[in-house]
């Protein structure tokens, strides 16, 4: 029997084969390998996001692999990661394991969050659950960090596929312990949320506090520039005022900017400019336009469009090394009948692999 991997051409739509593009490459031998870590246990208004990895490898065959802007695009190698865990005398996919882990501590974070919505104070069994749900959240962040240090150590860049935006904190530890000594790492943040707050509803790794973990949290971590933001409290606002290491560039006051003569490619260099030489990009779909994600937990009006988003990353690319980089809140439809977030999440993922491995080395 002939090999898959003769079967492959970059030409032709991809067969479905369970793996990011349909891409039949030895994770050792690729450029990137893309981790998919379903879960969404904090979510606080729409769950979903668990199922973005399975519904974007289905979507991803129809992509086009050429980059009219990336010489030899085509031959860009993205691998499927299939990391393995011993759970209880028995290996599983460490994304098998996640998703066994989610579905408990999602419902565990479910009854807490009715119950805190509904104004009653949470009883002694609901604060051990969600007791719980932060310890299953420290395992989850360490299975991330684990799973992207063994692509670190291989010089292959490491794309984590959320789930909800908490899974950047594991990716963005390893991406900052990956550094040289004395190097600092810089977080590109393209979101319609800062995801600056203290802990939300009990969660101590939350969704809308995973930038606040990485910036307290993580040692090196020189600069956090945050693009596309625009719902935020006046908790967060005055926290990244505060913080030196914040940079923020507003969806509202770009827009001002833009609108009054600026042009996006100046505000570009300065949000590169804002950077140090190592950047991991953590990229929350909605941060873009919600007409091009519908579907996701918290859409916000406004946003960053296709093109924008785009011309911004190579813009990074060209003076930045981009280490590592997520995607995460990308969420299938609720029926289940059109997969347009999927497409949308599989073309991101696929540029964003593209223009990290094209970054300055
Ligand atoms: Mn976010």
């Amino acid at each position: 029997m002939k090999k898959q991997e003769e079967h492959f051409d970059v030409n032709d739509i991809g067969i479905p084969n369970g793996r990011f593009f349909g891409m039949p490459f030895r994770n050792n031998e690729c450029d990137v390998v893309l981790i998919s870590i379903p879960w969404d246990a904090t979510v606080s208004y729409s769950e979903g996001t668990s199922k973005a990895p399975e519904k974007i490898i289905d979507a991803s065959v129809q992509v086009d692999l050429y980059d009219e802007e990336i010489a030899g695009s085509e031959k860009f190698k993205i691998g499927t990661d299939e990391s393995t865990i011993e759970v209880e005398g028995q290996l599983a996919l460490v994304e098998e394991y996640i998703e066994f882990l989610n579905l408990n501590a999602r419902s565990a974070a479910k009854k807490i969050i009715d119950r805190l919505s509904s104004g009653k104070p949470l009883t002694k069994n609901l604060l051990n659950l969600q007791d719980a749900v932060n310890q299953t959240s420290i395992i989850v962040n360490n299975l991330v960090e684990a799973s992207c240090k063994k692509y670190y150590e291989k010089n292959i860049i490491p794309g984590v596929v959320g789930g909800e935006h908490s899974v950047a904190f594991g990716a963005i530890q390893a991406a900052a312990h990956s550094l040289k000594r004395g190097e600092k790492l810089g977080v590109l943040q393209i979101d319609a949320h800062a995801d600056l707050r203290d802990c939300y509803e009990g969660f101590e790794y939350s969704h809308a506090s995973v930038m606040r973990n990485v910036v307290e949290r993580i040692e090196n971590i020189e600069k956090l520039v945050q693009v596309g933001i625009r719902d935020f409290c006046a908790d967060e606002a005055a926290y990244s005022s505060k913080n030196k290491k914040i940079i923020q560039f507003t969806d509202s006051a770009v827009s001002k900017r833009i609108f009054e003569g600026e042009n996006w490619s100046e505000i570009c260099k300065q949000m590169s400019a804002a950077l140090p030489k190592k950047v991991y990009v953590s990229f929350d779909i909605d941060g873009l336009e919600p007409s091009l994600c519908p579907n996701t937990g918290t859409p916000v009006p406004g946003g960053l469009s296709w093109n924008h988003a785009l011309y911004l990353l190579r813009v990074i690319s060209r003076e930045h090394t981009i280490v590592g980089f997520d995607l995460n809140e990308v969420a299938p439809s609720k029926e289940g009948k059109d997969e347009w977030d999927a497409n949308v999440g599989a073309r991101m993922l696929h540029k964003l692999s593209l223009i990290a491995s094209q970054s300055k080395r």
